[in-house]
């Protein structure tokens, strides 16, 4: 018999302060707590577009940091720990490396999710800078252990011959910026995780990333997308906040209005 609590009625907002496998510059350990900050300094209501207020209704709670006292390794259990109690996260990275384990966290509970990626970057490589784990590497190591069933990839814009192979034998569902789907055309059957990576917006949108790449989405395409598509969501991270680069929050406030629509659309109101 299973004896998992209910889940929980609010979402929880999971902080991985973690950054050691960014391969480029650190800097997105500082994301957590500037997102945070910036969600309750005064710049903005706590209303999802659909008029639903998060903090009145009592509907979103942040959790302690997690306790990374070993580490990447701890990330896994520890998120866990939360989902077991009945907690249904957003987390707050961080660089991209912590999805592996944030994905692999919700495997455990759920089962085989279906992942959706907004990302500039495939992260598929096979190895990077000798760090199998990099952040560079994430979804290669997500797909070798099966933890997702259909994995769609959008906005991508920095394909390499290495990265459109893996992309090829893992059986991904692409969407780079030339051949953008139609967010109502989207849709999943099952438990759906969503992996954000704030890269995937133009640097016009988000000069606040370690990594610039021109080209990118609008943050109205990506609120679109996050609330025309059909699926059960059922857990999400908003990765790569870098506070050292950004410009005024810009970054920080762009994260703060998805985490408040990835909150409404997880509660479905
Ligand atoms: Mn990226």
């Amino acid at each position: 018999m299973n004896l998992m609590p209910e889940q929980s009625n609010k979402i929880t907002v999971n902080s991985v302060a973690f950054d050691l496998y960014s391969s480029f510059l650190k800097g997105a350990a500082k994301g957590p707590e500037k997102i945070k900050e910036v969600f309750f300094n005064g710049a903005s209501n706590f209303c999802t577009e659909s008029l639903y207020d998060l903090v009145e209704n009592e509907k979103i709670e942040f959790e302690l940091p997690l306790s990374l006292v070993n580490g990447y390794q701890d990330i896994e259990p520890l998120t866990y720990q939360l989902l077991k109690q009945g907690k249904r996260l957003i987390s707050l990275g961080g660089d991209h490396s912590i999805s592996f384990p944030l994905i692999a966290a919700h495997h455990k509970y759920h089962g085989p999710i279906n992942l959706i990626q907004f990302d500039a970057h495939p992260d598929l490589y096979d190895n990077f800078d000798d760090n199998p784990y990099s952040h560079a590497s994430p979804f290669a190591r997500v797909m070798e252990k099966k933890l997702v069933r259909r994995f769609v990839q959008i906005g991508i814009r920095t394909w390499n011959p290495h990265q459109k192979q893996q992309a090829a034998r893992f059986g991904i569902e692409v969407f780079d910026m030339q051949n953008l789907p139609k967010a109502s055309d989207l849709s999943f059957v099952g438990p759906t995780y969503i992996t954000l990576d704030l890269d995937a917006l133009d640097p016009a949108f988000a000069p606040g990333v370690s990594h610039h790449e021109a080209g990118g989405l609008s943050s109205r395409q990506i609120l679109d997308f996050m609330q025309e598509i059909n699926a059960d969501i059922i857990g999400a991270d908003i990765v790569e906040l870098n506070p050292n680069r950004d410009w005024h929050d810009m970054t920080a406030m762009a994260a703060v209005k998805f985490l408040k629509e990835l909150a409404g659309k997880m509660l479905g109101v």
